[in-house]
Order: structure tokens, then C-alpha cells, then sequence
């Protein structure tokens, strides 16, 4: 493969309304505030990518203000004009002198593949070795002022043709909620809870109650760091245990294997350092036996392409977050949109590149700040 380079990055912070507030354990959403980057080699390609931090660390320590400054001030300058021989390589860029800031690492990493896969006129899909070529949807819904608002929007969502249904949990919104829905979409659908780190371990008598409603998983019960004490919840539930937020990189889902921590495993590329990780994850459980799925952070039409073409690996095997634009937006920042066929599939794109175009009338309308990077300049004074 021949070496990429970038030579010019512009940051831009985007502000996209939700169409209905998001709501979980930690916190609620109404608008998203986007991280964008545009990076461009030398030889006149260009590719978007997106951070997927949110404003505040309710859901892991990043921000999007702390990874516009990681990225402008450490990674940027890290990155910029130096040769890399393939995407796989670029973690190795930052891995002595910037630890953590997987979101905005993220952001950078999987632009060089977004960048590798417009140089080499494949899909992005293709060029990570993808299988599928559409990839089955779930939906995330948050929290509701009541069980019946929920159920309300649960069977909406089977009715839209999503085959997995996730609910956001937290203490005093959770089995009442759960047994509504569970005895209004009947016992065959696939239905999950999420908890964002909701609980503590002194809980597990509660959370065993969630059994009884045959979930497929309950995700992230507790903390991000607690491991062990996953491993000890995960021995009084026959519910799965699934862990967004404690895996960050490879070593982690190592010793979520070791330990029995859980028995699936969530991936968003963001919060592992990108696609490389991503995929070191998806092997390192294909191998202990866990299948894996694509979680989301809301991303918009541009986080979504990396997305979805990630979740066309083989050990994918379970519906996705995946919805489609208008799940989340008035008009998305992308053309076409993200659509989702009757019976819930999005369709991997298979043209070269992300697979979108980006609407970049769009995009300024609703810029609030940017800032350009560029090889020359991240090296001045250095
Ligand atoms: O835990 O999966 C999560 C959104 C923001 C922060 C955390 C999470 C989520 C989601 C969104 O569940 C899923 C989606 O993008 O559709
Ligand atoms: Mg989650």
C-alpha cells in the first residue's frame, strides 16, 4: 500500500437539534453538538470524519471541548505530515505521548482509512474486509416520562421494522418499564436494557429481577472500571451482561474474557481510538466465543458511514444502533440520507469511499466554530 499523509486538517463544531430529547441514566441530550474534521493529503483527496464526544462527561471523560483541544493542541500536530503505511499504523502516532482521549484519537484514525479507502476507489467496507453487504438495525429509545410513553414508542419502533429494541434503564425507571413493554411486544422480540453505569453491585438482588423478562442483554450495569465486580453481578444473572463503556481498547475486552465479565460486547469505534482497535476487539472475541454488535452515539450521516461499514465484519451478530437519519434529525448532514428498509436493514454502501456526499451548504449553515491545522504550521515552532 502506498504511505498516506495528511497535510491539512479543519476542525468545525456543528449543532444539529434532536427531533425529541434523548434521555439516560447520566443525563439528557436535546441538541448534538458535532465534532467534525475535514482532512485532506497532498494529492487532493479529501475525507470527513466525526468525534463522537458529546458535550458533557456524563458518558465517559471526553468532551467535545476537551477533544477540540486534544486534537488542535497534541494530535494534530502528531499527525500532520507524517508518513504512515496504513491506517492500522496511525494509533502508534500518539500511543507514548498521549494517553486516553480515545474520542478524539478516534476521530483522526479513522479518517486515514476514510483517506485510504477514497485513494484506493474502494468502499470502506471492502477495504476492512466486511462481509455483509446490508447490516441488521436496532433501536436505542431513552428514557420515558412513563412505561406507557415507552410502550408507545416500542412498538413503534417494531412497527417501523427494527429487530432489536433497546431501552435506557436506570434506577427508578426500570422494571416497571421493562415488564410494560415486555407484555406489549410478546415474548418472541428481541429486546435489551441499557443501564450507562446506572447501578452498583449492591443492587444485583434488584437487577436479577430483570431475568424474568428474557432480555437478550443488559448493558454496562455498572461502572466502566468495575470488572470485577461485573464478573461477580454476571454470576447471579442469566441475563447477559453486555459492556459498552468498560471497553475501551483490546487489553479490556482480554480481561472481560478472563474474568467473565460479560458474554457480549458493544463496539463504537469511537470510544476504542478507531477502527483498528475496533477490529482487534472484533477478533479478540470472535476467538473467546462473544459475538459483538455496533453501538452509537447519535452520530450524524458522517460518524454513521464509519458505522456501518464496521459493522460488516463477520463477528457483528447482532443488530446494531444503527437507525437511520430521520430516527434522529430534520435533514442529516449527508446525501443521500441513512434509510432503513421495511424489515430493518441498512444497506452497506459498496461505492468508493464513506459511500456518502457530504451537504456542505448544510454543514456551514450550521458551523459554530473551526479551526485549520496544517502540516507547516503544526510543525512550526516545534
Ligand atoms: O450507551 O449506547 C449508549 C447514546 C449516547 C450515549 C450513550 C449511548 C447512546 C445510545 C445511542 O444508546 C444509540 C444510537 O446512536 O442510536
Ligand atoms: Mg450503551
Amino acid at each position: 500500500m502506498v504511505p498516506i499523509r495528511i497535510e491539512q486538517v479543519t476542525l468545525r463544531e456543528i449543532r444539529l437539534p434532536l427531533r425529541e430529547p434523548f434521555a439516560i441514566s447520566s443525563g439528557t441530550m436535546d441538541e448534538r453538538r458535532i465534532l467534525l474534521l475535514e482532512i485532506e493529503d497532498g494529492d487532493g483527496n479529501a475525507v470527513w470524519s466525526e468525534c463522537v464526544a458529546g458535550s458533557m462527561p456524563n458518558y465517559s471523560p471526553e468532551t467535545i471541548d476537551t477533544a477540540w483541544l486534544a486534537l488542535g493542541e497534541w494530535l494534530l500536530p502528531l499527525s500532520l505530515g507524517r508518513s504512515v503505511d496504513a491506517p492500522g499504523d496511525v494509533s502508534k502516532l500518539f500511543e507514548t505521548s498521549v494517553k486516553g482521549h480515545q474520542m478524539a484519537k478516534a476521530a483522526i484514525e479513522m479518517a486515514f482509512w476514510g483517506l485510504a479507502a477514497v485513494r484506493g476507489g474502494t468502499s470502506l467496507a471492502e477495504l476492512i474486509g466486511g462481509t455483509r453487504t446490508r447490516v441488521p438495525t436496532g433501536i436505542s429509545i431513552g428514557i420515558q416520562e412513563s412505561p406507557a410513553a415507552l410502550v408507545e414508542k416500542a412498538i413503534g419502533a417494531v412497527e417501523a421494522g427494527y429487530r432489536k429494541v433497546k431501552l435506557k434503564i436506570r434506577r427508578g425507571a426500570d422494571l416497571e418499564y421493562v415488564a410494560a413493554v415486555r407484555a406489549a411486544l410478546g415474548p418472541d422480540r428481541d429486546l435489551a436494557v441499557d443501564a450507562n453505569a446506572g447501578y452498583e453491585i449492591d443492587d444485583a438482588p434488584h437487577l436479577a429481577e430483570l431475568d424474568q423478562f428474557d432480555l437478550i442483554m443488559i448493558e454496562q450495569p455498572l461502572a466502566a472500571g468495575d470488572l470485577i465486580r461485573h464478573a461477580r453481578l454476571q454470576e447471579r444473572l442469566r441475563t447477559p451482561i453486555c459492556l459498552d463503556e468498560s471497553i475501551t481498547d483490546a487489553a479490556s475486552v482480554e480481561d472481560m474474557l478472563a474474568l467473565g465479565s460479560g458474554r457480549i460486547v458493544n463496539i463504537k469505534p469511537g470510544r476504542v481510538g478507531g477502527f483498528g482497535s475496533s477490529i482487534a476487539i472484533h477478533d479478540i472475541a470472535e476467538a473467546g466465543g462473544v459475538p459483538v454488535w455496533c453501538g452509537g452515539m447519535l452520530e450524524s450521516g458522517i460518524g454513521r458511514a464509519y458505522n456501518v461499514a464496521l459493522a460488516s465484519l463477520p463477528n457483528f451478530l447482532l443488530p446494531g444502533d444503527l437507525s437511520p437519519s430521520a430516527r434522529y434529525w430534520e435533514r442529516d448532514i449527508v446525501r443521500p440520507e441513512w434509510i432503513m428498509s421495511e424489515d430493518g436493514f441498512v444497506t452497506v454502501p459498496s461505492t468508493p469511499g464513506l459511500g456518502v456526499d457530504i451537504d456542505l451548504g448544510r454543514i456551514d449553515d450550521l458551523t459554530v466554530r473551526t479551526r485549520t491545522v496544517a502540516g507547516a504550521a503544526a510543525h512550526a515552532g516545534r
